[in-house]
């Protein structure tokens, strides 16, 4: 039986619990106990005319009226009501970066909801159980949504405040556009083949190299946002001013010097404390040797800002190694370029334990590549077969890294790990959240041409 649209949004929206029918229908939760009426936000996803190129108007899609859309925030711990409309052309969902939640809120087309069609909406309701910077995106036709501006920030506080006085978001993208603002492909096959299809201009925020000014001598709290679909930036900062991470993709480290290049993958997030010069210097937030934009020092009264103590752990569930049983995820590039897709479906060209990821394939979840036991601890072995790098990022649980054949690992918990070329890592997480979940490539070119699979835990 398949179950209608209408039957979908009549079950959602109304408080009675809707059996569904069979085979991977099944999968779609319905009917769970809802918390207090109304949202905290109302997002609407819309086209928006955006001056990305100066004279130009851009045809972008946007939350809430600007690209990156409307920063989110919630407390730790706290609902997050979000009445999710559909103003575009075509149909979408929102996929909750980094956040342990129910699977029926994932947003993942055909797996945890339907897609949400044009001129109808979805109320997104889950808790935030951890503080720290995530984000949101679309998770169907994801080259084209996430290239045309659905992205946005979504802040959890910390319960009890961190001692960051000031603070500051900042997201990054770049866009696939040529000098007179018009949108060039998305995703090309023989970059998709490669590192990906990366865009020709980058912005902080939206916007060309922009000068954000922040307060002379304070200790700022900078949210880094890697949002884009290809690029890895090689963050530094160039100036009077020093750096310190205090924590990784949302999750808290014991803070350390920003050094020479932070890699910062697509999806991946930083939490950097900048420390700032006195008043009238500037800071050059770079990516490599580029600048992305600029840290103005303005004046502020009061005393010179003191580093802020580690940020509190988020109450993730620590895997027991002794007992993990590990499993072997391979990541291979399969495809040539002359494998480009037909009928409208992108090339097959990378695969994970030799099964490929089909966007447009609605039964893929049914095949997931690893079941889980709940409760258990595992470690997933990741092996880079390629020489190009991989964000890997797991939907609805927090992984901890925990060694690699490249670096000196301090572990971390983590949903984005950067798998270098040709790199071996391990990551272990305890199965606790039920659920098929897609583990893929943030490379969203790598994902869309067969990067990605599921992985069950029950
Ligand atoms: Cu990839």
């Amino acid at each position: 039986m398949a179950l209608t649209r209408r039957q979908w949004l009549g079950g959602v929206a109304g408080l009675a619990a809707l059996g569904v029918g069979a085979g991977g229908a099944a999968r779609y939760w319905l009917g769970r106990a809802r918390p207090g009426a109304g949202h905290d936000y109302v997002l609407v996803a819309a086209p928006l005319a955006m001056e990305l190129v100066s004279g130009r108007l851009s045809e972008a899609w946007a939350f809430g009226g600007s690209v990156p859309g409307t920063e989110l925030r919630a407390r730790q711990g706290d609902w997050l009501r979000v009445r999710f409309i559909n103003h575009l052309p075509v149909p979408t969902t929102i996929h909750w970066h980094g956040i342990r939640l129910p699977l029926e809120m994932d947003g993942v087309p055909y797996v945890s909801q339907l897609p949400v069609l044009p001129g109808e909406y979805f109320d997104y309701r889950f808790k935030v159980p951890d503080a720290g910077s995530y984000w949101y995106h679309p998770h169907v036709a994801s080259s084209e949504q996430l290239g045309r501006g659905l992205v946005g920030p979504l802040i959890v506080e910390e319960r009890e405040p961190a001692g960051f006085a000031h603070e500051a978001t900042l997201s990054l993208k770049t866009w696939h556009v040529d000098e007179q603002g018009a949108f060039l492909p998305f995703m090309v096959a023989r970059e998709a083949a490669r590192n990906g299809t990366l865009g020709r201009l980058a912005t902080v925020n939206g916007i060309t190299r922009p000068t954000v000014d922040l307060p002379a001598g304070q200790i700022v709290r900078v949210r880094l946002l890697n949002l884009d679909n290809t690029a890895t930036y090689r963050i530094n900062l160039r100036g009077a001013a020093e750096g310190r991470l205090y924590a990784l993709d949302g999750n808290p480290i014991r803070p350390r010097a920003l050094g020479q290049d932070y890699w910062l993958g697509p999806g991946m997030r930083a939490c950097l404390a900048v420390k700032m010069p006195p008043e009238g210097q500037e800071v050059a937030l770079r990516d490599g040797s580029m600048r992305l934009g600029t840290l103005r020092a303005v004046a502020h009264a009061g005393p010179a800002g003191e580093w802020p103590a580690p940020l509190p752990p988020n109450p993730v569930a620590e895997p027991d190694l002794a007992s993990a049983e590990v499993l072997n995820f391979n990541v291979e590039w399969v495809g040539s370029v002359s494998a480009t897709g037909d009928n409208g479906r992108p090339p097959s060209l990378w695969q994970i334990n030799g099964q490929a990821w089909d966007v447009t394939d609605k039964t893929c979840a049914d095949r997931p590549i690893a079941r889980l036991v709940r409760g258990k601890s595992y470690i997933f072995e990741l092996k880079n077969m390629t020489q190009y790098q991989h964000p890997i990022h797991l939907h609805g649980m927090t992984f901890k890294v925990i060694a690699s054949s490249r670096h000196s690992i301090e572990p971390y918990f983590t949903d984005t790990y950067l798998l270098g070329k040709h790199e071996r890592a391990q990551v272990a997480l305890v199965a606790d959240n039920p659920g098929t979940w897609m583990f893929h490539c943030h490379v969203v070119d790598h994902m869309e041409t067969g990067l990605m699979a599921a992985i069950e835990v029950a």
